[in-house]
C-alpha cells in the first residue's frame, strides 16, 4: 500500500462492535489487491475516508472511522459504523453512506450489500407499518386463509370502462383485492380519478352482493406531491389501501408518504419493480433482504418478496429468510452471515407472493410460505379459459382445497372452474 493510502487503518479484526453501532455485511471481490485492502477501502469510502490521507483529518475525527471487524476467505466482511455518521431518520442518507460510492470503486470487481443491523437508536426514528399483518387481516376480516389479489391484464391499455368491468368479474368471483399493475398510474386511457371513482362503485356493488369485504390496491405512484394528492383522493373515496412502486418512486418519497398516510389511515402495498436491477447478481448490488428491511422500517404494510414457484427468479431459502425478517419481532439468522435484528415497536409486514401464479401452484405456495400472506394471481385469473369471473372462482377453489388438504385434482372433480384452470395450466411453473 502506498504511503498516501490509509485504508488498512479501517481494519481492526479484534474489534468488538457496540450495541449502538450500525453493522453491515458485504461480500467483496477485490481487483488486484488483497481482501484486507479491499475491505478497508469499503469501510473508508462508506464512512469518512477518501483515496488519500488528509491534512484535515485530526485525531478527534478518528472516532468516526468505520471498522472492518471480520473478514472471511469467501469475501464476506462485516463492518461496524459509529452512529454519529448518520442522520438517524433518513434512509437516503444512510444509503448514501453504506450503499453509495462503494459500489463503483475501481479497486473492487464486485460488491454486494447483504444485510444491515439497525440499532435501537435508528429503529426508534421510524414508525414502521401502520397496520401490518394483523391490521390488514382485520380490515378485510380474513383470518384463516391467504388474502387474494388480482391485477387485471393486459398490464396497461384497458380503458376505465373495460377495467371496471373486469374488476367486477374478479371481485365478484371471490378475489379480495383488486390491484393495479406497477406501470398503470394515470395514463390517458385510464386516468387516476376516473378509475378510482369507477372501481369504488364496483366495490360497493360487490360488497353488497356478496357480503364480503373488498379493497383496491390503487397505484398512486407519481412525483411526491402528486402522490399525496392521489392518496387524499383515495381516502375521500373511503378506500383503505394505496400501492406505491417504492423503488422507482424512491425512499425519500416513501418516507414522506408514510407520514401523510398516517392521518389518512391508508395501508401501503409496496411493489418492488426495479429491484432486480441491483438484487439479482449474487456478487454485486444490494440484496432484496435489505430492500424489505428498509421498507419495514419506513412502514409499508405489504411487500412483494418473491415466490419460489413463479415466473420471477427467486430461491426458496431467500424468500423464506425475507419472510421471517419482515414478520418476526426478533430475527435470528440461521447462518452466521446475516445479522440479528430486534424490531422493537415495528409491526410485521404481510408478504406478497406474486409473479406467474395460477391455481395449480397455490397449494405449493401455501406449503412453503404458509397462510399469512397475500397471493396475487394476475395472468392466472385473466387467462382462465372461461374468463375472469371463472378465473377468480378457480383461485378461491384452489385455496379452499389447499386449506382442507385435498389434492387439487380431486377437488376439481366437483369444482368446474378449478378443473378448467388445471386443464389449461396443470401444475406448470411459467417462465
Ligand atoms: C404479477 C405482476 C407483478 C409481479 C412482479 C406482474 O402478474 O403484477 O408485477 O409479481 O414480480 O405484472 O408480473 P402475474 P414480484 O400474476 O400475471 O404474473 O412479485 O416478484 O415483485
Ligand atoms: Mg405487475
Amino acid at each position: 500500500m502506498s504511503k498516501f493510502e490509509w485504508y488498512e487503518e479501517f481494519v481492526e479484526l479484534t474489534y468488538k462492535p457496540k450495541e449502538d453501532e450500525l453493522i453491515a455485511v458485504f461480500k467483496v471481490i477485490p481487483k488486484d489487491i488483497t481482501l484486507t485492502e479491499a475491505a478497508g477501502r469499503v469501510a473508508s469510502e462508506s464512512s469518512i475516508g477518501t483515496w488519500t490521507t488528509l491534512t484535515t483529518m485530526t485525531e478527534d475525527l478518528r472516532k468516526l472511522m468505520a471498522k472492518v471487524y471480520e473478514i472471511r476467505n469467501n469475501g464476506i466482511i462485516k463492518i461496524a459504523y459509529p452512529l454519529d455518521l448518520f442522520e438517524l431518520n433518513s434512509v437516503p442518507q444512510i444509503l448514501s453512506s453504506i450503499a453509495g460510492n462503494v459500489f463503483g470503486m475501481r479497486a473492487i470487481k464486485a460488491l454486494r450489500l447483504i444485510d444491515t443491523r439497525f440499532p435501537k437508536e435508528v429503529i426508534e426514528q421510524f414508525k414502521g407499518p401502520q397496520f401490518g399483518v394483523e391490521g390488514v387481516k382485520k380490515k378485510l376480516k380474513i383470518y384463516d386463509r391467504p388474502i387474494t389479489a388480482t391485477v387485471p391484464k393486459p398490464k396497461v391499455g384497458l380503458n376505465t370502462e373495460r377495467y371496471a368491468k373486469v374488476a367486477y368479474e374478479i371481485l365478484s368471483g371471490g378475489v379480495d383485492l383488486l390491484k393495479d399493475d406497477e406501470n398503470l398510474t394515470s395514463q390517458k386511457f385510464n386516468p387516476f380519478i376516473k378509475r378510482l371513482d369507477a372501481i369504488m362503485k364496483v366495490i360497493d356493488k360487490v360488497e353488497n352482493e356478496t357480503g364480503e369485504r373488498k379493497g383496491y390496491l390503487i397505484n398512486i405512484t407519481a412525483e411526491t406531491r402528486e402522490m399525496i394528492k392521489r392518496a387524499k383522493a383515495v381516502a375521500d373515496y373511503e378506500n383503505e389501501f394505496v400501492m406505491i412502486d417504492i423503488l422507482t418512486a424512491g425512499w425519500a418519497a416513501l418516507q414522506t408518504l408514510r407520514d401523510e398516510l398516517e392521518d389518512l389511515k391508508l395501508a401501503i402495498h409496496a411493489h418492488r419493480a426495479f429491484h432486480a436491477a441491483f438484487t439479482r447478481s449474487p456478487d454485486h448490488g444490494m440484496s432484496m433482504l435489505m430492500v424489505a428491511k428498509l421498507a419495514r422500517l419506513i412502514g409499508v404494510d405489504h411487500i412483494h418478496i418473491g415466490v419460489p414457484v413463479g415466473k420471477m427468479e427467486a430461491k426458496v431459502k431467500d424468500v423464506l429468510t425475507i419472510q421471517r425478517e419482515i414478520t418476526e419481532r426478533t430475527f435470528i439468522p440461521k447462518d452466521n452471515v446475516l445479522l440479528n435484528q430486534e424490531w422493537y415497536h415495528i409491526k410485521p409486514v404481510l408478504p406478497v407472493a406474486s409473479g406467474g401464479l395460477h391455481p395449480g401452484l397455490l397449494p405449493k405456495v401455501i406449503e412453503v410460505m404458509g397462510k399469512n400472506i397475500i397471493v396475487q394471481v394476475g395472468g392466472g385469473v385473466l387467462g382462465h379459459p372461461d374468463g375472469a369471473y371463472a378465473g377468480a372462482k378457480a383461485v378461491r377453489q384452489a385455496l379452499e382445497a389447499a386449506m382442507k388438504n385435498i389434492p387439487l385434482d380431486e377437488y376439481a372433480e366437483t369444482h368446474k372452474e378449478l378443473r378448467r384452470a388445471l386443464e389449461k395450466w396443470g401444475y406448470i411453473r411459467p417462465k
